[in-house]
């Protein structure tokens, strides 16, 4: 009988489990990385984009007589060079599943055609033989624009009169959708003994990651084929826009490479214009050409994210129980829609929000609107975060205003874990989770009952503290199937290739850990490969906390196939019959014997073993692949504590605890940083970060001096531990831990602020980013 270690017990030190440290790090840490701009190409050219400063105008004309005499320049490239070579406009994918009541596209082309939507939008491209040159010639360039009225806030523009960017979409309202007509909901709000309703902003961000897009690119016109090198989070998400929307051509004819990433948060998933103008310029000039983002210029090209205001509400009966939530989420999405712009609002944060609560019913509709500004596209929670937070701002303010304790209130109706599996009202099946016992680890954690002498000693210090909880789960997964290939090497390793791709959160490590760990391996020999689109299996792309769900089970189940081969050649080299085979520890053995051959053996014996008969395989090397059911639900419950100083209004984060339940954890440390990291996302968007426009659309946040990032000195330890119920769903029984940081932390640091603004009698309904000012001014009001 085959006997493979389960995870859990094995006593290997690299194995499913241990928190190994990353083995990248050494690398990426001492300057050995490998990012976008490290990549450069014998006779390559560069790239500068001439962008329009108007938000909003008629494209009347373009003259780029001047930039084309100038140094150096090789090609000037405009919309009109674009439409006429056939390069198609960028369009959002399919949301499926839905069915949209209004669904208006909105094609974004590389170069802008006939009009310009948002300040930024790239106008022009200039290719020359130095990137000084190409700036210097993109000065030159002249664009001829009839502004026209602009209008970058959600709100406005639904409002009667508001400039519309699309004709067809009648209020700028592109897509509409309802989760469905619900009379049951109508009914219950009506009868409920209590309905509390509030607006929420779900504020405008920049993902920031550390590394600005950077990419070099170039065409080899004997096979017509483009080889890209570029940040990405993933190689086929990119092929898919880009051969099927763009430049209509085969896949073998577009060969993607990445190597390492410096963040990604979901802003490096899609091709963006920049890429796909210089992509077709390639084609022209037969140069490599080269283009590097200043911090600025990414801030002004890159998807913005969240920007949403929803309109919530919660109906409850006598007792504090949920007898319904709804939410009309309106969702911005700039000027045109990012690929996956609209799915946050209409799948994430739909089939969220229950939450953990048992719920009775629940809908949601979304209205996505166009607005002067930049696309919307996802960052880190993707939706998720804003369902979390439209349920815990509502159950928060439920306790206050019912005088229900909040944690009581909660208990009163969190799912039980013996009513597991749970259909919700959106339709999910939860499958595993204890969210009391989340809750309650949480609580003892944060000494929560210890409060009151903890504000008392603030008090005395002139601040006003506050506390705040969360209760949260999140719909994780997305594309539902994810292959992988375990290859046996000469040189005696064993090459694991997937189409995944880490931007910073350690697959390098934790995938061989996974694969070791089934295998009885030596971590060490153990190597993973990813980021080549000729290479790969089929798959998709690392984002919604999916990969080690989806490509880390489709190596597990490759290792499955890697054993049942295994059994096959060992029973014919040892003459033996399979079924006497037995498979431990990285050993196939005769069963009640000391016959025994070791996997990495028997991979090189198969590759020296000349003719085999049929029925034994030739190699190990094998393809496997997973398929999920449904979606996954890591779940968690994190509790916040703040200072205001009322002087200032600057707020303090004194003490975070996360307990967060993200099924069996491959690499339990690289999971504490995981969820770190995203508090501390979690901490810039609740506090500080902000893309603001002004009244004519210009941009006003574009450089790190006036978008206000955390830093360490902001954050307080953060104390995480988890309470893993592994998911049945998968072969590792693990659940997404990339998002649940920024996910739970909004909600608990929101909660904790309005605490204490009513503590001190002030109005706890203030939106994030909780600045300084907007903090003094409610305590101001409240005469505090
Ligand atoms: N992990 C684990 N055990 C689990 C779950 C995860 O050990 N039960 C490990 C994984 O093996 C992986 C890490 O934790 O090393 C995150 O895993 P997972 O939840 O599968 O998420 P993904 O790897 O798919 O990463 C995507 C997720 C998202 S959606 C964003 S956005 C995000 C994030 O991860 N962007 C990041 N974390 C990031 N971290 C860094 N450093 N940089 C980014 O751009």
């Amino acid at each position: 009988m085959m006997a493979m270690r389960e995870g859990t017990d094995t006593p290997s030190r690299h194995g499913i489990s241990q928190p190994v440290r990353r083995r990248e790090d050494l690398r990426l840490l001492t300057g050995r990385g490998c990012y976008g701009d490290d990549v450069n190409m014998q006779g390559q050219a560069w790239a500068a984009f001439l962008r329009s400063d108007h938000a909003h105008g008629i494209l009347r004309a373009l003259d780029t007589e001047a930039a084309r005499r100038a140094p150096g320049v090789i090609g000037v490239f405009t919309g009109e060079d674009l439409r006429a070579a056939g390069v198609g406009p960028q369009l959002r994918l399919p949301l499926r599943g839905f069915t949209l009541d209004r669904d208006v596209p909105t094609p974004r082309p590389a170069l802008a055609q006939d009009r310009v939507r948002y300040v930024g939008e790239p106008i022009a491209l200039v290719v020359a033989e130095t990137a000084a040159q190409a700036a210097d010639a993109v000065a030159l360039i002249v664009a001829e624009i009839d502004p026209l009225p602009a209008v970058t806030d959600v709100e406005e523009a639904v409002a009667p009169g508001a400039p519309r960017l699309w004709p067809a979409a009648e209020d700028n309202m592109a897509i509409r959708w309802n989760s469905g007509g619900n009379p049951e909901i109508d009914r219950a709000f009506a009868g409920a003994a209590h309905v509390v309703e509030m607006r929420l902003v779900n504020s405008r961000l920049f993902a920031s990651p550390i590394e600005p897009r950077s990419f070099v690119a170039r065409h080899d016109s004997a096979a017509d084929r483009l080889e890209w090198i570029t940040p990405s989070q993933g190689s086929e998400y990119m092929l898919r826009v880009l051969c099927d929307q763009i430049f209509h051509v085969p896949d073998e004819r577009i060969h993607i490479r990445t190597h390492d990433v410096g963040g990604g948060f979901g802003v490096k998933e899609q091709p963006y214009p920049e890429d796909i103008a210089v992509l077709h310029a390639c084609r022209v000039v037969g140069r490599p050409i080269k283009w590097r983002a200043s911090r600025s210029e990414n801030m002004l090209s890159d998807s913005h994210a969240r920007d949403a205001v929803i309109h919530a509400a919660l109906a409850l009966d006598e007792q504090g129980r949920f007898l319904a939530v709804r939410a009309h989420v309106l969702a911005a999405m700039g000027a045109y829609f990012a690929c996956n712009g609209p799915n946050a609002s209409i799948r994430n944060t739909s089939y969220g929000l229950p939450l953990v609560y048992r719920t009775p019913l629940s809908h949601t509709s979304v209205d996505c609107v166009m607005t002067n500004t930049q696309p919307i596209g996802p960052y880190r929670g993707a939706g998720r975060e804003q369902a979390a937070y439209i349920v815990e701002r509502l159950v928060e303010e439920a306790a206050r205003r019912l005088g229900i304790d909040r944690v009581e209130i909660r208990r009163r109706n969190l799912i039980p874990a013996a009513a597991i599996p749970y259909k919700t009202p959106s339709g999910r099946l939860y499958d595993s989770g204890e969210f009391e016992a989340v809750l309650d680890k949480a609580l003892a954690l944060a000494d929560w009952n210890g409060f009151p002498a903890r504000r008392k000693a603030s008090a005395e210090r002139g601040l006003i503290r506050g506390q705040g909880l969360s209760c949260f789960l999140e719909n994780v997964g997305g594309a539902p199937h994810e292959g992988a290939f375990i290859r046996f090497t000469e040189d005696g390793s064993v090459l694991l290739v997937v189409a995944t791709q880490a931007q910073g959160q350690g697959h390098e490590t934790t995938f061989p850990q996974i694969v070791a760990d089934r295998l009885g391996l030596p971590y060490d020999q153990v190597v993973l490969k990813q980021g080549d689109s000729t290479d790969k299996p089929a798959g998709f792309a690392t984002v919604g906390s999916r990969s080690t769900i989806m490509a880390g089970s489709a190596l597990a189940n490759t290792c499955t196939l890697v054993v049942e081969k295994g059994r096959k050649a060992a029973a014919h080299l040892l003459e033996v019959a399979e079924a006497d085979i037995e498979f431990a520890h990285g050993e196939f053995r005769v069963a009640g014997t000391d016959r025994v051959i070791g996997l990495l053996d028997l991979a090189a014996r198969l590759r020296e073993a000349g003719p085999l008969p049929e029925d034994v395989p030739a190699s190990l090397d094998s393809n496997g692949d997973y398929t999920a059911p449904d979606m996954h639900f890591p779940n968690g419950c994190h509790v916040a504590e703040v200072e205001l100083d009322p002087e200032t209004g600057r707020v303090t984060l004194v003490s975070y605890v996360a307990v967060d339940d993200v099924g069996t954890m491959i690499n339990p440390m690289v999971v504490h940083g995981q969820v770190q990291g995203g508090v501390a996302q979690g901490l810039g968007q609740a506090l500080m970060e902000h893309i603001r426009y002004d009244e004519n659309g210009q941009f006003l946040t574009a450089s790190l001096m006036d978008y206000a990032l955390p830093r360490a000195g902001d954050l307080p330890t953060i104390e995480t531990d988890f309470h893993p119920v592994p998911s049945p769903k998968n072969p590792l029984g693990v659940k997404g831990a990339g998002e649940c940081g920024v996910t739970g932390s909004l909600p608990a640091l929101m909660n904790a602020i309005a605490d204490a603004l009513a503590g001190a009698g002030a109005d706890p309904l203030i939106d994030m980013p909780a600045t300084p000012e907007r903090i003094w001014r409610a305590l101001r009001a409240a005469k505090v």
